[in-house]
């Protein structure tokens, strides 16, 4: 009885270790590196050195001068469209948080920047590596707006079914031991 109640808190521990581990890896990303959010950044050598997965975070730092807008598809972010976007953002430092799989494009506000080449595109993956099945999906969810919060409520779906799942296996894994 004693070295089977003395696995189940290995496990236990295990447990709880997987998964403050799996917080862990969620990742802040500095947009534009040490350079930052700036027109003299290369953001497409500092976004292809970069690894997104869900969960992980944006942070744009600028001056004054600048600010982030949100650009609702590839066709805005190649012409520069800044005319209509999902989201604003001012202050000199905001963070965004990449909830769900797929491509995600931002640029600067002022007049003129984003043609200098102010804008990145974010491509974000499943944050358990598998983006093969995950990367192709997004691609069609992302056209409308109503689609994005039922992918979120899907991504939270994911996660309460990732955490009932380890209550099965701890569960399965006492009836084993006792
Ligand atoms: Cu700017």
């Amino acid at each position: 009885m004693k070295t089977s109640s003395c696995r189940i808190w290995q496990l236990v521990v295990l447990i709880l270790v997987s998964v403050i581990h799996k917080e862990a890896l969620a990742a802040k990303h500095a947009v534009g590196g040490s350079q930052g959010w700036d027109e003299s950044t290369n953001f497409d050598s500092w976004s292809s050195s970069e690894t997104f997965k869900v969960g992980d975070e944006l942070e744009f730092k600028y001056t004054p001068l600048h600010s982030v807008v949100e650009l609702p598809n590839e066709s805005a972010f190649k012409s520069c469209d800044i005319g209509s976007p999902l989201k604003s953002l001012s202050g000199g430092s905001n963070t965004v948080k990449l909830d769900k799989p797929g491509t995600r494009y931002f640029a600067c506000g002022t007049s003129g920047h984003c043609e200098q080449g102010m804008k990145v595109k974010i491509t974000t993956v499943a944050a358990d590596g598998s983006s093969a099945s995950s990367a192709s999906s997004p691609a069609t969810t992302t056209t409308t707006p109503s689609s994005s919060q039922s992918t979120s409520v899907a991504s939270h779906q994911h996660q309460l079914l990732s955490f009932l799942s380890l209550i099965t296996t701890l569960l399965v894994s006492l009836v084993f031991f006792i």
